[in-house]
């Protein structure tokens, strides 16, 4: 079986970038972990970087240990190069306009008088764990971190439109934050979303980050949170809700952020799918977050390995490890489930008797029986990652 932490590592020590690439003649901008950089940015702990310009960090994963990621450990990612800095709340507002009754526009006070909600959800990049397709796909390379479990609050999407009154004929809602394209050829973030979607309860736009405000590169002082759905929809420094008539042409709808029309999202490994629909819900994922791949153990001694589960907004039933490979399954003790759309913290007490080198595998199952595949699904974009890895631990 291929497994994708493994072949990764011999990959990049062995097989090199360029011979890989030159067997699929296409050369992504590549930057594996090895070459990455721990930065610090304004308000954020050490993240490993991967452009500074637009900003794209991404969170180490020993901050996964915890059930909720902090604030200033969370990933960032822009598309574009000009970003907010600063908002003054004495002049922001939130202005909602197009096919409604009555154009309106909030300030923060305005905002904070529709009611509350507050949830626990996984913000998780499209894109996370690109660097692990093959054949290798453009974009950025992430490794696993471009997630986290966040306890947001804010107020719902619905609550809003509401009050700016939907006139007949409203098809989507358009999201539009600060950060604007540095050069004009460049089309501006907008993300939309189908009408019934957008007025789905749990769509908030949310003001608070684990009782805190938004740090600024994660989209202060207001973003959409989609719980379930990938990140891409998430519009951060969120200012301008627009009601259409009729779907966007937007670059980011239109031609970004597409996957194959068809039940696993994939296509033959190197082929280009005949049909695609913009992404959405987010696939089942489990993650072996400590002891680390490749980390060393004593044998006789007893160790706990744990990690997180998730899927798109159905509560993970089950998570099954095997420590040899694939060939024995055990269930791993669940951690308090929080709600649907936050991740699941795994625990499995283990104790190596002999020493070797051992296979760790990690496999979720959630609610309406979604789980992982033993082998990766491809796509061009390098979106939905989630075969079951096969980490190695090594016991002296
Ligand atoms: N305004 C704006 N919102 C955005 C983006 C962006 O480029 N601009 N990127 C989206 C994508 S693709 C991701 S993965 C998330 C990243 O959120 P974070 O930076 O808070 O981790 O923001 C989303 N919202
Ligand atoms: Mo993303």
């Amino acid at each position: 079986m291929k497994s994708q932490g493994i072949s990764r590592r011999n990959f990049i020590k062995t097989v090199g970038i360029t011979t890989a690439l030159a067997a699929t003649g296409t050369v992504p901008p590549v930057l594996y972990a090895s070459e990455r950089r721990l930065v610090t940015f304004p308000e954020k702990t050490e993240l490993l970087l991967l452009t500074s310009r637009p900003p794209q960090l991404e969170t180490p994963l020993k901050y996964f240990r915890e059930l909720i990621t902090p604030n200033e450990a969370l990933f960032v990612r822009w598309h574009l190069a000009d970003i907010p800095t600063s908002v003054d709340l004495a002049t922001w507002r939130l202005v909602i306009h197009g096919n409604v009754e009555q154009p309106i526009s909030l300030s923060m006070e305005d905002l904070k008088k529709f009611e509350k909600v507050v949830y626990t959800a996984v913000i998780q990049c499209a894109g996370n764990g690109r660097s692990f397709f093959n054949p290798p796909v453009f974009g950025g390379q992430w490794l696993n971190g471009a997630m986290g479990n966040v306890t947001w609050g804010g107020v719902r999407l619905k609550d809003i439109l509401n009050r700016a009154g939907l006139k007949t004929g409203s098809m989507e809602v358009v999201f539009k934050g600060l950060d604007k394209a540095v050069l004009p050829a460049t089309p501006n973030f907008l993300k939309s979303l189908p009408l019934d979607k957008a007025l789905e309860d749990d769509i908030i736009v949310a003001y608070e980050m684990n009782g805190r405000e938004l740090p600024m590169l994660n989209g202060f002082p207001v973003r959409l949170v989609v719980p379930g759905w990938y990140a891409t929809y998430w519009v951060k420094s969120l200012s301008d809700i627009e009601v259409g008539v009729k779907p966007t042409g937007s670059f980011w709808m239109k031609t970004a952020y597409r996957i194959p029309d068809d039940p696993c999202g994939c296509v033959e490994p190197g082929t280009a799918p005949k049909k695609t629909v913009p992404i959405n819900r987010m696939t089942t994922r489990s993650l072996l977050i400590n002891p680390e791949d490749g980390s060393r153990l004593k044998s006789g001694q007893p160790v706990e390995l744990m990690g997180v589960a998730f899927s798109g907004g159905y509560s993970i039933k089950e998570v099954l490890v095997s420590v040899d490979g694939g060939m024995n399954w055990r269930p791993a003790r669940l951690g308090k489930d929080i709600g649907r759309y936050s991740w699941i913290q795994w625990f499995y007490p283990w104790q190596p008797v002999k020493p070797g080198s051992y296979h760790v595998m990690v496999r979720a199952t959630n609610s309406i029986g979604e789980s992982q595949p033993l082998d990766a699904l491809w796509n061009p974009s390098g979106y939905l990652l989630n075969n079951i890895e096969k980490h190695n631990l090594i016991v002296t």
